[in-house]
């Protein structure tokens, strides 16, 4: 019997990581998948498409995708009655922290009570002595940060609506614990990213604008708190962790994270420096720029072609290639974010494999590709 998972936020980067990774481990994987105006399903199909299986088996026998919502409790609590998994990796979320200051109550219903219905349906569904949850934490919790780096032990202290919900159902998720011995884990997961990271968030945004102003496609890049400093790790390590907490003998909660941080400054830096470009940093808060020699822009939308090592066969010119601009400042900033994952490694043998100028050569040679 193949085991079954059930994982909320499949069409996310994490969700597409952990199929390949479930699917390759020979579980039935189900996934709740939003209704949307167009396909929202591109990171599956490029991770889990090519997939092959021993036995010969299809991807069609493996994978189901189940139309649904967080919001919607009938529809979780019927979807888990009827699944009846194994485990349950309950990773949707409104995942954006600056939008959750603009859709705080949306974002609250998502992260926080979306994680509870979870937990709750589980409970009505007499699945409690079952099915092992994971509930996708976030070092956003640590938000103005009281020690560093943080650990298991550190105290919270959310920034946002984003982390004030994420709070909500770290608890709850305690809470089922302690309350059922329900087998539910936290993961608190520090930052990752990938070649499938959301476009808005700042790595992906970077390495984006890098591909297309090498292609002669963008002016600038602009961006808010250059000093911003993360402990950055890839998507495919990350969701390895979030299976060993499940597969552990007993739940609990654990800091995943590379224990290296860089600031968002840095990460500009190296991407063009991927392409053979060094920035130079000139000015400072709202004036600092960016400033390199790079292919001259175009006007007709056609990429020029650049690939790394093909510098010399474009025009070039000398300008400003990154800016600040205020509009990307959020209401309160968390400034700093390092963690400190010996738990994970000592309990789990988990640790983080991808260096960070790894994870920035892959999404920039992704992204110079992506182009086309
Ligand atoms: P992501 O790419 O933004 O994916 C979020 C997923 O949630 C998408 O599948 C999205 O569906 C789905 N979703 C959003 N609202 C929903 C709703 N109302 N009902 C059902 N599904 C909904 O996020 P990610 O980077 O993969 O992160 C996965 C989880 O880990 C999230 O809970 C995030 O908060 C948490 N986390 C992420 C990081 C990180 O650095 N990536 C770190 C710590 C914790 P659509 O495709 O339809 O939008
Ligand atoms: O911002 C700064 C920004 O949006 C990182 C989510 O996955 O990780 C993510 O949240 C930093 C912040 O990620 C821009 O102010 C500067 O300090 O990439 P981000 P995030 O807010 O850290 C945590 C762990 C999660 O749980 C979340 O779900 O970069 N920054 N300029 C910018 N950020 C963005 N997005 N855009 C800018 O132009």
């Amino acid at each position: 019997m193949r085991k079954k998972s059930f994982i909320t936020g499949i069409t996310g980067q994490d969700g597409a990581y952990l199929s390949h990774l479930l699917l390759s481990k020979g579980y039935e994987v189900h996934g709740l998948m939003r209704r949307t105006s167009q396909f929202n399903t591109a990171r599956l199909q490029e991770l889990c498409g090519n997939l092959e299986f021993s036995d010969g088996g299809s991807l069609e026998d493996r994978l189901f995708l189940h139309y649904g919502d967080s919001t919607d409790s009938l529809n979780i609590t019927t979807l888990i009655e009827e699944i009846q998994p194994d485990e349950i990796y309950n990773l949707a979320a409104q995942s954006h922290v600056k939008v959750s200051f603009e859709m705080p109550v949306y974002t609250s219903d998502v992260d926080a009570l979306g994680t509870l219905r979870i937990l709750e349906a589980v409970r009505q569904a007499k699945l409690t002595g079952k099915t092992h949850v994971y509930q996708a934490s976030t070092s956003e919790l640590f938000g103005k940060v009281q020690e560093t780096p943080q650990t298991e032990t550190t105290p919270f202290h959310p920034r946002s609506p984003y982390g004030v919900a994420k709070l909500f159902a770290y608890w709850m998720t305690v809470n089922y614990r302690e309350s059922y011995g329900m087998f539910a884990s936290n993961g608190i997961l520090f930052n990752h990213e990938s070649p499938f990271r959301g476009e808005t968030f700042v790595t992906r945004k970077i390495t984006l604008a890098a591909a297309r102003i090498m292609n002669g496609l963008q002016d600038r890049l602009e961006l808010g708190n250059l000093d911003a400093r993360r402990d950055w790790g890839h998507a495919r390590d990350f969701v390895e962790a979030m299976w060993r907490i499940l597969q552990h003998d007993e739940p609990g909660d654990f800091i995943i994270a590379t224990g290296e941080q860089h600031s968002v400054r840095e990460f500009v830096t190296l991407a063009f420096e991927h392409c053979g470009v060094s920035i130079r940093w000139e000015g400072s808060g709202l004036n600092e720029v960016g400033i390199a020699r790079v292919p001259v822009l175009k006007h007709d939308g056609i990429p020029n072609g650049f690939q790394p090592g093909k510098f010399d066969e474009f025009p070039t010119e000398e300008r400003v290639v990154v800016a600040v601009n205020p509009d990307f400042f959020r209401p309160a900033e968390v400034e700093t974010l390092l963690g400190n994952a010996a738990k994970a490694q000592e309990v789990l043998g988990w640790r983080a494999e991808t260096t960070f100028p790894q994870l920035v050569s892959e999404m920039m040679s992704y992204d110079l590709k992506k182009i086309y």
